[in-house]
């Protein structure tokens, strides 16, 4: 099996599942090594009240001038929550120093979910600079919340409808990633999944049942299944969504069963062995 190896910039959170924490545990469980860029420290992610964060943007061009005289080769660049746009520079310059030819840079734009931008500085000249950064992506995530900011309208303005999520896809495609993926699309009779649309006119929606709850951290934890899926299978789109649709619906229906407070976000370590079963070979 090939060895393949990524850089992940996300934040740290050390409670509720999420960002580098789930990135490093789905890439490890994918057979990939994620090698952490790690944007800020927090006491736990931004839905528990009052958490303490140390901003480590600073740190990370030292980090990466360091990576690139080492020599570090990386066969996918993702990034994720990023508490300063400033950020993506550093991801940037991987992509020119550090990344193996055909690489894949996936953007998971985290600014908000439900109609509302998170806590912290998500606000129009941050969605600007990251609308700019996702021109540069291969793949991006976004989903309905982000997709509107992204496009410059507010965080509620978007319908969770076909003929709007289809212009969403176009109008995102516009900016200049290869692939845009916007998750949390319902079909209005229970199910719940992802919408998707490349450059070269592949299209498609994936969809799960929906489960009557929230979890913090299912759109890092989509994201990180959608990047190892396409490392392990290049090219192949449609499979790498169907797989980080399911593995999420199957999280979150796990947690729901077993009643642990959302906010916590899903059990992923009972499910992560059945990510990728082992009989399953890479680039097959
Ligand atoms: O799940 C996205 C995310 C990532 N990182 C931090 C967050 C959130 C969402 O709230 O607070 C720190």
């Amino acid at each position: 099996m090939e060895h393949k190896r990524i850089a992940a910039l996300h934040d740290i959170s050390g409670f509720g599942r999420g960002s580098m924490t789930t990135a490093i545990a789905v890439c490890a469980a994918a057979g990939i090594q994620c090698c952490p860029l790690v944007g800020a420290v927090l006491s736990a992610h931004t839905a528990y009240p009052d958490v303490h964060i140390r901003d480590l943007t600073a740190d990370l061009p030292a980090t990466v001038e360091n990576w690139k005289q080492i020599g570090c080769r990386f066969d996918g660049l993702y990034s994720g929550y990023m508490s300063d746009m400033a950020q993506s520079q550093s991801m940037l310059y991987l992509k020119e120093h550090c990344a193996k030819p055909g690489s894949l840079l996936l953007v998971d734009p985290v600014m908000g979910d439900n109609g509302k931008a998170y806590a912290g500085a998500f606000g129009p000249a941050f969605a600007r600079q990251m609308a700019d950064y996702c021109a540069r992506a291969d793949v991006i995530t976004p989903n309905l919340t982000e997709a509107a900011m992204l496009l410059g309208e507010a965080p509620d303005a978007w319908r969770d409808e076909p003929a709007f999520v289809s212009r969403y896809l176009e109008r995102l495609g516009a900016l200049g990633p290869f692939a845009v993926v916007i998750t949390g699309i319902h079909d209005g009779k229970g199910q719940v999944g992802a919408a998707f649309r490349t450059q070269t006119g592949a299209s498609g929606l994936i969809l799960r049942p929906q489960v009557d709850a929230y979890f913090p951290g299912t759109g890092d934890l989509f994201a990180s299944v959608l990047l190892t899926a396409l490392l392990r299978r290049p090219g192949e789109l449609a499979f790498a969504v169907e797989r980080a649709v399911d593995f999420v619906y199957r999280c979150v229906e796990r947690t729901h069963q077993a009643g642990t407070p959302p906010i916590d976000g899903v059990l992923l370590e009972a499910m992560l062995p059945a990510l990728f079963p082992a009989q399953e070979e890479q680039g097959q």
